[in-house]
């Protein structure tokens, strides 16, 4: 057994005592919630005699370690994930169940800690899992949001936001470290000051701040004892109220630090792929960045003194240009406060700074106001301009009269600050997510910073971790797997899932795959039953688009394409058809109306197919509300096809379509971000690509796009489809409910063209992939045999694999471990 503690006897003792002192109860009388708090702060203790050892190992072998700077960390739930990297779970299940508690209903107990949007937010989850299992020595540092990303509910088809209270029943797993509090500071003015040997100080007068007060979160990685830290930051006021000083002046002042520390960390902004440009969020930014970078050199210096060391132990990676900050705020305490010169000051900071780009949509860059920013943080905006300033005379040189450049890539521009710009500047390392993304940065986005600095280019295709999206979500299929192989050894070297090729031509194997498969249909179909009141057939092809709504994701694409086998099969009721249910799941950012409609046309068509009794349910259209890291891991596992269909070169990597492939489901998809990277691992026959590529798409984009009406005047098909967003068809005969979706589709709007993203450019293409792979499925040997593939062919998409090349590439870490034998408990 891995760890003493889960002694059942122990175990069960320690979760008996925890209800007893926690709510003075028994088992028998406990809630399910009060039962989840008691297992969980049993497991704990188990977690920190290993997190504690962690720290010592550190300390004796002094790694380097990397610091993962993220707005978002969209977690997932804790308990399942610990207990299976503790290697504990059937042993803890096994306990549970002889108290009569039934794990399954103990974890649905979790708020899902959801502080992140989307892709990026989990990418990240993914990355400090996968660190810790290799044993190299990471912090993730974030916010610790009170509300995360809003809970969706459907009302009347329509998405309505409710908060994300997640922390009011407490939360188990997370340790509040008052000790290592930092002081964060926002605006006034900077005086200068110049000492006794002639050196200038700068001074920050007449600032607001707040006392930043870290919470950790403990990183467990898989049968290695090694638990690494999540830290997230809480705002505090750093003036109380006290009787004494209650007059006027003093009481606003407390007022107003108050206020500031209460909205900074009050809630995620819910946007994916778009920046709303908000001063909150700056101040969100700075908040994190400064708190973090202080304390990692607090820690540095306590252990080493000498400043200059500091690449040689500490990298900061910055998860977009959210972070960027960092560069300006490493500046800052090396010069300010170490009084560093500038050179080496600068030195330092492009040796331990460099930068990941997750996008290339225009919405999503950042850039800030140069007033509000410069009001915000007077003394980082300072550095930033001298930065800019040296970085222009260092353009001007390389390419002499060429004005054009300075203004394409200065940092401060019409009157902004890019702080992408910034980032490259001043990292060591700029990464794209997939190799199609990476090109695309080097040949168009970034294109003149890569010919500037070609050697700082590379990429990191994204990954997952097989724990969470293997082993917790479909714990069938995992336990086959391990069958099938012989070995445990995928679950830390997904490489060897490739072992099960073998299987390919074996019949009997394949059933039990497709068994498995169809009872993770069962599980998502009663899932679908209890949460939506509608009856899905487990032997219906389960087609399945589950992601953020954004219009270059395209669901407004498959729910056309939908609309479009409606009208077939009511057109040709004799026609061979495979029963088929698409399962959407999908947040709108609050403010995007546009795609909260797309939201309600997907419930308007389901209401109307669902409820057609002519049809003979070969059609169901269900929309899964609050989709989230804890239903995903139903919807992967029971999922046959995995839609991947956005506009090409605007998904950077996507990483859903990584655990449908996991999980058996073959990608309908086009050649977009990391699709393009699937489809060569299992090849062009077990993938359904359709539609423009991203050269093609780019070309339309450079030469004004392309005239939308040449389809729909010559396909009447599609015609039928976009005339039906205005006939009242799905509005109960409101014409202008979708006229805002017909228009995006057929005229220019102000700036934005006609079909920006190719929706009926692509449709023909999309409806014969889809029936390609309608073709592909009645032929279940040949299926079996795709779906299999897929799941044998993911193991390049672990997310060990990329944590390993930015370990290679980038950040030079030690590799750490930690000897059982020497184990104190
Ligand atoms: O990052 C993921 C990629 O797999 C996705 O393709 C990409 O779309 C996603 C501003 C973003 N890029 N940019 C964001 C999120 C929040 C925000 O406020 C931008 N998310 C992505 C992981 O690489």
């Amino acid at each position: 057994m891995y760890n003493p503690r889960f002694e059942k006897d122990v175990f069960k003792r320690d979760v008996r005592n925890n209800v007893k002192t926690l709510f003075r109860k028994e088992v028998e009388e406990a809630t399910p919630q009060q039962l989840f708090q008691a297992v969980s702060y049993a497991v704990k203790e188990a977690i920190i005699d290993d997190w504690l050892a962690t720290q010592k190992q550190y300390e004796k072998d002094d790694p380097k370690t990397v610091y993962y700077m993220s707005m978002e960390f969209l977690l997932g739930r804790a308990l399942g994930n610990n207990l299976i990297n503790m290697t504990a779970y059937k042993e803890v299940k096994e306990a549970l169940e002889e108290m009569g508690i039934d794990l399954n209903v103990i974890e649905d107990q979790e708020p899902d800690p959801a502080l992140g949007n989307g892709g990026l937010g989990r990418l990240a989850a993914c990355f400090l899992d996968s660190l810790a299992t290799l044993g190299y020595a990471s912090y993730g540092c974030g916010i610790r949001y009170r509300y995360g990303m809003f809970k969706q509910k459907i009302r009347d088809g329509y998405q309505v936001e409710a908060p994300d209270n997640w922390l009011k029943d407490g939360n188990p797993f997370e340790l509040r470290r008052p000790e290592y509090a930092k002081e964060v500071r926002f605006g006034g003015n900077i005086r200068v000051e110049y000492d006794e040997t002639g050196k200038t100080h700068f001074v920050q007068e007449n600032y607001e701040s707040v006392m930043a007060i870290p919470y950790d979160y403990p990183i467990v990685g898989y049968g290695n004892h090694i638990v690494n830290t999540l830290r997230i930051w809480d705002a505090e006021a750093i003036v109380d109220f006290q009787l004494d000083s209650f007059d006027r002046g003093d009481y606003h002042k407390a007022v107003e630090q108050e206020n500031l520390a209460k909205n900074i960390v009050e809630v995620l902004y819910p946007n994916d792929n778009h920046i709303a440009g908000k001063e909150l969020r700056l101040k969100q930014q700075y908040f994190f960045v400064s708190a973090s970078i202080q304390a990692a050199i607090t820690k540095f210096k306590k252990k080493h003194g000498d400043i200059s060391k500091l690449p040689e132990k500490v990298t900061f990676q910055m998860n977009d240009t959210h972070p960027t900050v960092a560069v300006a705020e490493l500046m800052r305490i090396l010069l300010d406060e170490e009084n560093l010169g500038w050179n080496e000051a600068w030195d330092i900071t492009t040796k331990c700074c460099a930068y990941t780009n997750h996008t290339i949509m225009a919405e999503a860059l950042e850039k800030w106001p140069i007033d509000l920013f410069s009001r915000l943080l007077p003394r980082i905006y300072q550095i930033i301009q001298e930065i800019d300033r040296r970085f222009v005379e260092q353009v001007r040189a390389q390419y002499p009269g060429n004005e054009e450049k300075v203004k394409k890539m200065a940092i401060l521009m019409d009157g902004q600050v890019k702080m992408a710009h910034l980032a490259i500047v001043a990292g060591y390392s700029v990464n794209g997510v997939a190799k199609l993304h990476t090109e695309i940065l080097k040949n168009q986005e970034l294109k003149d910073f890569y010919q500037m600095m070609p050697e700082k280019f590379n990429n990191k295709t994204n990954g997952i971790t097989q724990r969470r999206f293997l082993m917790h979500a479909n714990p069938l299929l995992a336990d086959w797997v391990t069958e099938k192989l012989g070995t445990k050894e995928w679950i830390t070297d997904l490489s060897k899932m490739s072992g099960l090729k073998e299987w390919l031509d074996d019949e009997e194997a394949l059933k039990e795959f497709m068994t498995i498969k169809f009872k993770n249909k069962e599980r998502l179909a009663a899932y679908i039953k209890e949460h939506n009141g509608v009856e899905v057939d487990p032997r219906s092809i389960f087609d399945v688009q589950v992601k953020r709504l954004h219009e270059y994701k395209r669901q407004l694409l498959n729910i056309l394409h939908v609309m479009y086998l409606y009208n077939q099969i009511k057109d040709h009721p004799e026609m061979s058809f495979y029963p088929k249910t698409y399962v959407f799941g999908a947040k709108a950012s609050a403010g995007y109306i546009r795609a909260k409609e797309i939201i309600k046309l997907i419930n308007s068509v389901a209401d109307v197919i669902n409820n057609d009794r002519s049809i003979n349910g070969k059609l169901k259209v269900v929309f899964i509300e609050d989709y989230r890291v804890s239903n995903a891991e139903l919807i992967f596992a029971a999922a046959d096809i995995s839609e991947q269909i956005s506009t090409a070169s605007k998904e950077a990597s996507g990483t859903g379509n990584m655990k449908f492939m996991m999980n058996g489901a073959p990608t309908l998809g086009t050649m977009d971000g990391a699709n393009v990277e699937i489809v060569d691992e299992v090849g062009i026959d077990n993938a359904f690509i359709f539609g423009l590529s991203a050269d093609e798409v780019i070309n339309y984009e450079q030469n004004g796009g392309y005239n939308p009406y040449d389809i729909y005047n010559n396909d009447p098909d599609i015609r039928r489809v976009v005339d039906q967003l205005v006939d009242g068809t799905y509005a109960n005969g409101d014409k202008e409910m979708y006229r805002d979706l017909y228009n995006s589709l057929l005229n220019n709007q102000g700036g934005a063209r006609a079909d920006m993203y190719f929706i009926l450019k692509d449709f023909r293409s999309y409806a014969d992939a889809q029936a390609r792979a309608m073709e592909a499925y009645k032929d279940t040997d040949k299926w079996a045999k795709m779906a299999l593939k897929n799941t044998a062919c993911c193991g390049k998409f672990s997310a060990d694999r990329t944590i390993q090349e930015y370990v290679d590439d980038i950040w030079h870490l030690d590799h750490v471990v930690i000897n059982e034998d020497e184990l104190e408990y």
